[in-house]
């Protein structure tokens, strides 16, 4: 990319001055060897924390979408819409909140010492895919365009094909609703075999009727609190009783307790986030993986309001008695096991947020644990093992 632009300018150059200004150094004209090209790499290839374009952690932004032949293992993808909430909106400034806040998440110093390993300089090829470009207007054409671009993203042929049979994706929000459409983009490779972990202050499988609805319309079904609802209903995640999904540090308000009734009936399993203070760390940690394992499939969403809003006050609907940023890194260290196919980081309002950006901050520090996990996870792992065979199985029965 750097030497591109170099060329360019060169040739630029040349089109817009005279041809004599530009003849002579004979700069964009002439091939270069691959020393020169290391040499110009050794000397100007630095990026320190404050420079660059503002890609996540510095990673090669392309803009998969429109670029085909764009392969990666792993590639981060922003969501920017927030037009299905029902408290603040503002998550659509969550991507660009959350890269700048991983500015000091480099290469060179991507060592994570809780995981041991540099999820940035090991096998997998990490790419920041840029942005979805949703509507604003049109929620409906919104669902479209996402599940399409999660879609299109997670079915390329990956780099690394003895570690992984198709890339992962992990989506920065934007609002939490985009976990359907992410979904949906599932469903053809694993069907209900998906198993999800939601971390967040909130059930969101409420029934859309839950919310004020005197005015019946379907398309108000489709918001960042029923989305799980709605995935339930299209089959998207696990219902058998033997295989639950979880959520983790839910507090909040309900409409009452028949709530608990319908997300029991929606296959879920609860851990509140009084759980930390009586089971600890180690409790949750242990809750998480005894009821996923290390093979099933798992969908890791995670909405920033899990963290108290003394940690994370940047987001939609905070809601007080959460976790600690620290607590939370630590759970998501102890869960590295899970078979992860893919992750959203949610709910990121950078207008609520204090100067020290500490909600988008703890965005960027989640997503680098969630890397780690998935690259630590996929250097063990080889395409065609338990967890690969069982997505076969998957495709087969669709
Ligand atoms: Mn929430």
């Amino acid at each position: 990319m750097r030497y591109t632009s170099i060329v360019s300018l060169a040739l630029a150059c040349c089109q817009s001055a005279s041809v004599l200004a530009c003849g002579g150094h004979k700069h964009g004209d002439r091939e270069w060897t691959q020393a020169e090209l290391e040499e110009l790499e050794r000397k100007w290839g630095t990026e320190f924390g404050y420079t660059g374009i503002g890609s996540f952690a510095h990673l090669k932004h392309a803009k998969c979408l429109t670029t085909p032949s764009e392969h990666y293992d792993i590639a981060i993808i922003g969501a920017p819409f927030d037009t299905a909430v029902s408290y603040r909106p503002g998550a659509r400034f969550g991507p660009r909140a959350i890269r700048q806040a991983s500015s000091r998440q480099t290469s060179f110093r991507g060592y994570n010492q809780r995981a041991n390993i540099n999820p940035y300089a090991n096998w997998a090829t990490i790419l920041d895919c840029g942005d979805i470009p949703v509507s604003p207007f049109d929620n409906a054409l919104a669902l479209r365009q996402m599940t399409e671009a999660f879609a299109e993203l997670g079915n390329r042929a990956p780099v690394s094909a003895q570690h992984l049979s198709r890339p992962k994706l992990i989506t920065l929000g934007g609002d939490h609703s985009l976990a359907l459409p992410a979904l949906r983009a599932l469903r053809d490779y694993y069907g209900p075999s998906l198993r999800v972990l939601h971390f967040d202050a909130h059930l969101d499988t409420w029934h859309p009727d839950k919310y004020p609805s005197a005015w019946p319309s379907t398309q108000t079904h489709f918001n960042h609190g029923s989305m799980f609802w709605l995935a339930g209903q299209e089959g998207l995640v696990s219902n058998s009783s033997a295989k639950p999904n979880v959520h983790a540090g839910l507090r909040t308000r309900l409409s009452g307790l028949d709530d608990y009734l319908d997300d029991d009936a929606q296959n879920w399993h609860r851990i509140v986030s009084d759980d930390m203070d009586d089971m600890g760390t180690r409790g949750v940690i242990d809750r998480i993986m005894d009821t996923l394992g290390t093979e099933d499939p798992v969908y890791l969403s995670l909405d920033i309001d899990v963290l108290d809003p003394a940690f994370a006050p940047g987001t939609g609907t905070p809601e007080p008695g959460g976790w600690t940023t620290r607590e939370l890194i630590r759970v998501l260290r102890g869960i590295e096991g899970l078979n992860l196919v893919g992750a959203d980081v949610v709910e990121v309002s950078p207008a609520y947020q204090g100067a020290g950006e500490e909600t988008a901050l703890a965005a960027a520090q989640v997503v680098f644990e969630v890397l780690s996990s998935m690259v630590k996870k996929g250097a063990s792992q080889k395409a065609g093992s338990v967890g690969e065979e069982k997505q076969e199985s998957a495709r087969d029965e669709l």
